[in-house]
């Protein structure tokens, strides 16, 4: 909801730059989704979505926003709903569809004119001409579902595959949609470059789109040291999403962006960027060390401290913002300490989740609302290794499933809807003599 939002409060602001005032009277009207009509849930949604309307009418300058109230007074044609509105006193009527397909919501906003005559004289013509459009999309996460009584995805995946054999050891990747067509990118750090990597319908194969050396631009790490290097997404105000890296305590980090086609930076950042969902904050590595302190804070220049996140140096640590089927967010860290212990806080709870490999990942897969913990083996560097992922309700931890064994050991986690389809797929990085593998499971 959240994101759909947002979408609507950045299409109605451009909208409003061809209204010849933006101080004007508008009604508006949602359908719900025909297949939330079976659901007791389709006149919540139908009252929610209105209400995320509204909103973004009134964060856009609109006086006065009358609600015709639910699909009976939104009828097709938008003339009819427009004479309704009219009568209600509003110069502009705002007639919202939605639909669920391929695992999102969209929202199809015609914006018509009334009868009115200020406005009518204004621009001419008759009431029930479309004067603009606004369009939104969502993913289906935990609250879309249950308004609408959709299924989660199941858990537990049916496929293990190879998605891309990548040149170098994987340092850090990051699945999340860096510039803003509504699909997710994998962004893959290595020591020496950033790649993007899509995986798009309809052959599901991964594409390598984009490559940034970072030789150029810093030295990097000498092969002879144990690479340190993180890579996190910065969501900003504006709904874009920029990417900060690090590769080495040789170089600095710096953030980026892409645009679908190229790279745009870099600017420079201090220390290593580690999470840009819950804020952007940075953790420290101490000079000949390749742990973290135990104190993560905001990247330079903002000098506030930031949260502890654990008792000693770690190796990795891992943030989400879960989202309840009740629109509630709760945050969880995950956290791999230096002594190989998984330490999980969510919901204000800490658990010890035992012995635990480097690589960690926290978040909702199955969009349920309930936080899954994603990490590799505890297993010496260079051994087998497998990614198991365990449930984690109020309750306490549940098993949840492993994957197969693999030869090398998992460098780097992530998840995101890397083909479109609505659910979340999670891909590892697995450490080879030549480079890295990345498996994909499904
Ligand atoms: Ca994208
Ligand atoms: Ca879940
Ligand atoms: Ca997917």
């Amino acid at each position: 909801m959240q994101r759909l939002s947002e979408s609507l409060h950045r299409e109605l602001a451009e909208l409003t730059l061809t209204l010849p005032r933006p101080t004007i009277d508008v009604a508006l009207c949602v359908t719900p989704p025909a297949s939330a009509d079976a659901a007791a849930g389709a006149d919540r949604l139908a009252a929610r979505l209105e209400a995320l309307v509204a909103t973004a009418l009134g964060r856009n300058g609109f006086r006065s926003v009358v609600r015709l109230g639910g699909a009976h007074a939104c009828a097709d044609p938008p003339e009819e709903a427009a004479r309704v509105a009219e009568g209600r006193g509003a110069e502009l009527l705002v007639h919202v569809a939605s639909m669920v397909q391929h695992g999102r919501l969209h929202l199809e906003g015609t914006i018509v004119r009334t009868d009115r005559s200020l406005w009518r004289d204004l621009v001419g013509g008759r009431g029930g001409a479309m004067v603009g459009q606004i369009f939104a999309s969502a993913r289906l996460d935990a609250e879309l579902r249950f308004y609408l009584a959709q299924p989660h995805p199941p858990l537990a995946p049916r496929t293990q595959s190879v998605l891309f054999e990548s040149p170098g050891p994987v340092l850090g990747m990051v699945a999340g949609d860096i510039d803003g067509d509504d699909m997710d990118e994998l962004v893959v750090l290595r020591r020496r470059a950033v790649d993007v990597l899509t995986l798009r319908q309809p052959d599901r194969r991964a594409r390598l789109v984009g490559t940034l050396p970072l030789d150029a631009l810093e030295p990097a790490v000498t092969a002879s040291r144990d690479p340190v290097g993180t890579i996190a997404l910065l969501s900003g105000a504006d709904g874009g999403r920029r990417i900060a890296l690090r590769v080495s305590d040789h170089s600095v980090g710096m953030v980026v962006s892409w645009d679908g086609e190229r790279f745009d930076g870099p600017e420079p950042l201090s220390d290593y960027p580690i999470d840009g969902a819950i804020g952007i904050l940075c953790g420290t590595v101490p000079r000949g060390r390749n742990t973290f302190e135990p104190r993560v804070v905001p990247c330079s220049p903002s000098p506030a401290p930031g949260p502890e996140v654990g008792a000693g140096p770690f190796w990795a640590v891992s943030y989400a913002n879960v989202l309840g089927p009740d629109g509630s967010s709760t945050r969880s860290v995950g956290l791999v300490l230096a002594e190989a212990r998984l330490i999980v806080t969510a919901a204000g709870v800490t658990r010890d989740l035992g012995p635990t490999g480097s690589a960690v990942w926290v978040g909702d897969l199955d969009d349920d609302g309930v936080l899954e913990v994603a990490h590799s083996a505890a297993s010496p560097p260079g051994d087998p290794d497998r990614l198991t992922v365990t449930t984690l309700p109020a309750s306490g931890p549940q098993d949840g499933w492993a994957s197969r064994t693999i030869a090398g050991g998992i460098g780097a986690i992530a998840a995101g809807d890397l083909d479109g389809d609505g659910a979340i797929e999670l891909v590892f990085a697995e450490l080879t003599p030549g480079g890295s593998r990345i498996w994909i499971v499904d």
